[in-house]
């Protein structure tokens, strides 16, 4: 029987995770499967705008010296600076012109996994009545995780996507969902869906 829980309202809204091409093969941090899952993305985009429903799409828009980065003794290579190709939106990724983007971790000295810290996503969403997300996108185990374990926090409902999100490792992602879960979150592949 269909889960109600997963139903597409008029409250809900898709949170497209950093889709950008330094997360994709090629890109100076790729997360594996990161492309392959673009396709799938666009099928949902394409579902939430035919409903006229809000589509929010973040980024991982670092200044050059951000603290994440190994030359600041942080655990990631350089990725996904402002302004820069590889900071771009994916290329196959078809998003609509009033999609709301969210810049995140923009501060030199803060690391931010999560599009809710220092961002006015939670402001636009509350606006908007949203309080059912989808999420997709990159990286399972860091900023999907904490994008989604935030918005359980603030009280939203969380439906997170299974078969449009990719993660840097394989255990750390299988973590993050069982933790995501046991939070009160929500897996579901396209087929639990219903619109
Ligand atoms: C991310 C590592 C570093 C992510 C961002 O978007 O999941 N991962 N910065
Ligand atoms: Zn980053």
């Amino acid at each position: 029987m269909f889960d109600l829980r997963v139903g597409v309202t008029r409250n809900s809204a898709l949170v497209v995770v950093d889709m950008q091409e330094d997360f994709c093969e090629g890109g100076s941090l790729p997360v594996a499967g990161c492309r392959k899952i673009v396709s799938k993305i666009n099928k949902y985009v394409e579902y939430f705008r035919g409903a006229g429903l809000t589509i929010v799409a973040t980024r991982d828009w670092h200044p050059p010296n951000h603290v994440s980065f190994r030359e600041r003794g942080g655990p990631w290579p350089p990725h996904c600076v402002a302004g820069s190709e590889g900071a771009r939106f994916v290329k196959e990724l078809k998003l609509p012109e009033d999609t709301v983007v969210v810049s995140k971790a923009t501060e030199p000295d803060t690391e931010a996994y999560s599009a809710f810290t220092l961002t006015p996503l939670h402001y636009i969403l509350s606006m908007r009545g949203v309080r059912r997300l989808f999420v997709v996108g990159v990286a399972t185990d860091y900023c999907v995780k904490e994008t989604a374990m935030e918005a359980l926090k603030l009280g939203y409902e969380v439906v997170v996507l299974t078969d449009a999100i990719a993660g840097v490792s394989e255990e750390t992602s299988r973590e993050a969902l069982n933790e995501l879960v046991s939070k009160g979150a929500i897996l579901a592949v396209e087929e639990d869906v219903k619109w």
